[in-house]
């Protein structure tokens, strides 16, 4: 595997592990992944997750568990749908199937919610001693100047001032990171998207809010504290910045798997065009719909991967 341009990607190119980069974790006796219900004591984890090459993350577990059993049907795995079963069932906070060598997990909404996720899911990779993973979030978005429905694939996640970076608050600091993805990983998704063309999918700055409503420059919240023209005008300068979708996760999923040296990738389908509107109105069977574009072109990308057709 390449670093493609990314610099300082070290875990990257030697052997592929993922990085810890906490001198604290290994005078831990026992580690113990509270939100995931799993430890290195109770479980062993090199047995049940040492195959796992992709990573697929998501807010809703519901659409976490359909993207594995549609991941078994692509597959041709053996064994019964009924065998894809939440890992995490000792706990509600999040949904974990494997189906293979993918995992697919839910990461709740927003930042913090995502965050802890990831730091149990990159030590749970790290003592299981995964090798080369490639992890993809697959979510949904609202769209800006593109047409409902689309699937943008995030070259730079950006903050709410269009910066590409993640501030996170640490004791009384603020710790900057960068929240650049892996380009070539991009590249070949949309390569895949031609491929199977049966969406539009295009390349584009993401950018992330601690907000739906007021974050997200909408109108319709229990609180609003801005005029429509101060919302377009908004709207109008992330579009000019190079944004094409907003959500709620992006830039610390980007710096996260960044540090830990994962081939990262953020794939959003769009739900509405913010220029048009801010209300979710399509119907459900739309929304449904368009909530499969992500899966339908990760699964692509993961058989290419593993050479099945
Ligand atoms: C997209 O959708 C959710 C909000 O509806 C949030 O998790 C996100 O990033
Ligand atoms: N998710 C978001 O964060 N924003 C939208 O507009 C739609 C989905």
């Amino acid at each position: 595997s390449s670093s493609g341009s990314l610099p300082e990607r070290d875990a990257y190119g030697k052997n592929g592990f993922v990085h810890i980069k906490n001198p604290h974790l290994d005078l831990l006796p026992e580690d113990i992944l509270y939100h995931f219900d799993l430890g290195t004591k109770t479980h062993d984890l090199p047995s049940m997750f040492g195959d796992v090459k992709f990573v697929c993350v998501g807010g809703s577990p519901n659409r976490m568990k359909a993207f594995a059993l549609f991941i078994h049907q692509e597959l041709g795995l053996e064994g019964e749908r009924n065998d894809v079963a939440d890992i995490c069932a000792g706990t509600d906070r999040y949904s974990m199937f494997k189906v293979g060598p993918v995992l697919s997990i839910s990461h709740g909404m927003g930042i913090p919610s995502i965050s802890i996720m990831l730091h149990e899911l990159i030590k749970l990779l790290h003592h299981a001693k995964c090798r080369d993973v490639t992890i993809i979030r697959i979510g949904t978005s609202g769209g800006i100047g593109i047409e409902p429905g689309s699937v943008v694939i995030t070259d730079v996640a950006v903050d709410s001032f269009f910066r590409p970076q993640f501030e996170q608050v640490v004791l009384d600091k603020v710790v900057v990171r960068n929240t650049e993805l892996h380009k070539e990983l991009a590249e070949d998704l949309l390569q895949c998207s031609k491929e199977i063309a049966s969406f539009p999918t295009i390349i584009g700055h993401t950018m992330c809010t601690y907000d739906f409503y007021e974050g997200q420059g909408r109108l319709d919240g229990a609180l609003c504290s801005f005029s429509k023209e101060e919302k377009f005008e908004y709207l109008q300068r992330a579009f000019t910045a190079g944004v094409r979708n907003i959500e709620m996760e992006s830039t610390v999923f980007a710096a996260m798997c960044y540090l830990c040296g994962l081939k990262a990738a953020v794939v959003c389908v769009t739900l509405l065009n913010r220029l048009e509107g801010d209300q979710i109105a399509e119907s459900h069977e739309t929304l449904t719909e368009y909530q499969k574009r992500p899966q339908q072109l990760i699964a692509a990308y993961i058989k290419k991967q593993l050479n099945i057709s």
